[in-house]
Formats: structure tokens, sequence, C-alpha cells
């Protein structure tokens, strides 16, 4: 094969490796809870918030970077996150519902 060939597969390669290692990682909220309470994920990895129980929730950050709205149940939100660090975040109408998505 041509170099250009080989130079061509490997930038295909790396941007395959790139899309299948960000991961999606789920969280249920389930009786005035957020399961898990505590996610640690990677750069780019995205969290979706699924509520499962009667009561609306949101996930809402504490420090305002962002907030799903209200979630009905059976509704999802999904961020990705781009920058490291600790966030911690709760749910607007019930503030003793808390979690935090880990960056690192
Ligand atoms: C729901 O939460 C309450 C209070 O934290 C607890 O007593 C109860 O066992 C929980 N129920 C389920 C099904 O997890
Ligand atoms: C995260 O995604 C952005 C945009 O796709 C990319 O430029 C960056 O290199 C990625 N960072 C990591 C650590 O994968
Ligand atoms: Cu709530």
């Amino acid at each position: 094969m041509h170099f250009k060939t080989y130079a061509f597969l490997a930038i295909f390669v790396t941007i395959l490796v790139t899309v299948v290692t960000a991961a999606q990682i789920s969280v249920a909220i389930e009786n005035f809870s957020f399961k898990s309470q505590t996610v640690k994920i990677r750069i780019n990895d995205s969290v979706q918030w699924t509520n499962k129980d009667r009561a609306g929730h949101t996930a809402t950050s504490d420090t305002g970077v962002w907030d799903s709205g209200m979630l009905a149940t059976g509704a999802s939100f999904s961020r990705t996150f781009t920058q490291r660090g600790s966030f911690p975040y709760h749910c607007a109408p019930h503030p003793g519902m808390k979690g935090t998505v880990i960056v690192e």
C-alpha cells in the first residue's frame, strides 16, 4: 500500500477510536435520589439522567453549568462533559437530592 493509504487509515482509526471511547453513563432518578449519586467519567463522556419516579425532577448544576429543566416520568436529559472537574448538582424542587459528576 502507498504511504497515503496508511496515513488515511491511521486518521480513520484514530477518529473511530475517539468516537467509540466516549461513553454514555446512565444515572437513574429513583425514589427521590440520583443513582449513582457520584459518577466518575472521562472527558467527553456524557451523562444521561432518566426520571423513573412518578414525581417530576431536575438535574441542575449547583454552579449554573447546566440545567435539565423539569423531567417528567420517563423523560431523559443528556449532557457531554468537555471540562475536567467536580460538578455538584441537585434537583431544583427537592434540594435534598444531590449528586456529583467527576470528570477526570
Ligand atoms: C426510598 O427511600 C426511602 C427513604 O430514603 C427508603 O426508606 C425506602 O426504602 C426507599 N425505597 C426504595 C424502593 O428504594
Ligand atoms: C474531546 O472532544 C473534542 C471535540 O471533539 C476534541 O477536540 C478533544 O480532543 C477531545 N478530548 C479528549 C481528551 O478526548
Ligand atoms: Cu426531585
